[in-house]
């Protein structure tokens, strides 16, 4: 074996093992997550703000005990319908292992009943570049999510890419906030987390949104340890139950924007975008939801500039996003949607075409790149 790195055959072009910079560019290698196996996670009062309320009693009571068997099965379905709509376009497909989410687990200052599942690679992985970046997260429940997909890291690294880790979080008392003001984080600066999914990338600049699980010390932790190549801009959200921005900003292609119709704040590193609001979900009120809102209707995923996944029921948006100019590959999944998220959430795009480049004005920012980084390496 050798760690060299083996440019791979992805369609025509030889890419890197890992080699992702936006959201957007045509799509060659996506891990899809696997919900197997999956439990509802051991309540911690840091969820309060981000879960929905009808969530917090299931969580007390059933925390560690399976997800819903029938329910469970139909998504798994839909994860597999995802999979095969994803190799007829070409796309080369990995899976997370098999891993034990039942197990009860503790650290010497806390215990977890049990973990959660493998279903959601975009909350806990990033791909930056040739980079894996491992997100420090900061529920109890996903401390050892990683187990799942460290034997994919490990043979990505072996083919060349770069691995991150983040600083492992000791999730002691003194990270979460408790008895705060209304508009106060769930986390405090104790120590640096996030959640990947709380970013998005843009080529060399990467935006992030403050939520109730990522902290300014996991943001200065993820801008340091990319280096100055990459700039990482704080973007204000208006959503007193920030978790994850992909149910809030959708960057679909070079200077088109998918946006949630109130939580988007305009930001001048969006100027000359043309920003499209998102029609509300077509979901049904009483649909089951444990972890999140209807919203991750807006939870798309872009297999080149100008082709997306919708999910098959969302008329509305697939109607906006076809007058939009883009092709809609219809994909059941709202039994996935229960369990927390949609086709971003479900996905990591481990290689995409591309390289880095600029797409975002940076008026303000702060440390203006020298002109040499802006060139191609
Ligand atoms: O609208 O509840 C969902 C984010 C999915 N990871 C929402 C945010």
């Amino acid at each position: 074996m050798t760690n060299d790195a083996q440019p791979e055959e992805h369609g025509q072009a030889l890419l890197p093992a890992v080699n992702s910079y936006t959201e957007w560019d045509p799509l060659r290698e996506v891990v899809v997550g696997s919900l197997l196996g999956g439990v509802f996670p051991d309540w911690q009062d840091s969820m309060v703000h981000v879960v929905p309320d009808a969530a917090r009693p299931v969580f007390q009571e059933l925390g560690g005990s399976p997800l819903p068997a029938g329910h469970l099965k139909a998504a798994e379905e839909e994860l597999e319908g995802l999979v095969e709509v994803l190799e007829a376009h070409g796309i080369q497909v990995v899976r997370p292992d098999a891993a034990e989410h039942q197990a009860p687990f503790r650290t010497p200052h806390w215990s977890s009943a049990a973990g959660l599942y493998a279903g959601m690679p975009r909350d806990l992985l990033m791909v930056v570049g040739d980079a894996i970046v491992e997100a420090p997260m900061s529920w109890r429940c996903r401390h050892h999510e990683v187990d799942a997909f460290r034997s994919l890291i490990k043979s990505y690294f072996r083919r060349g890419a770069r691995w991150l880790p983040a600083p492992r979080p000791q999730l002691t008392d003194e990270l979460y906030r408790t008895g705060g003001d209304a508009g106060d984080w769930a986390v405090t600066e104790f120590e640096p987390v996030f959640d990947a999914a709380d970013f998005l990338r843009f080529g060399r600049d990467l935006i992030v949104q403050r939520s109730h699980v990522t902290n300014e010390f996991g943001i200065d932790w993820l801008r340091r340890a990319l280096g100055p190549d990459f700039g990482v801009t704080v973007v204000d959200t208006d959503d007193p139950h920030a978790m994850h921005i992909d149910a809030t900003i959708a960057p679909l292609a070079p200077g088109k924007l998918l946006v949630h119709p109130e939580r988007y704040v305009p930001h001048e590193i969006f100027d000359g975008w043309e920003i499209l609001p998102a029609p509300e979900p077509t979901l049904p009120h009483d649909w089951p939801m444990y972890f999140c809102s209807p919203w991750v209707s807006m939870n798309v995923l872009s297999l080149d500039p100008e082709t997306v996944v919708v999910e098959s029921q969302e008329q509305p948006l697939i109607d906006a996003l076809t007058g939009w100019g883009f092709r809609c590959v219809p994909v059941d999944f709202r039994h996935v949607y229960s369990f927390g998220g949609s086709f971003h959430c479900v996905t990591l795009d481990t290689v995409r075409e591309g390289g880095p480049a600029r797409y975002l004005s940076r008026p303000g920012a702060r440390d203006p790149r020298p002109s040499h980084a802006e060139q191609e390496p």
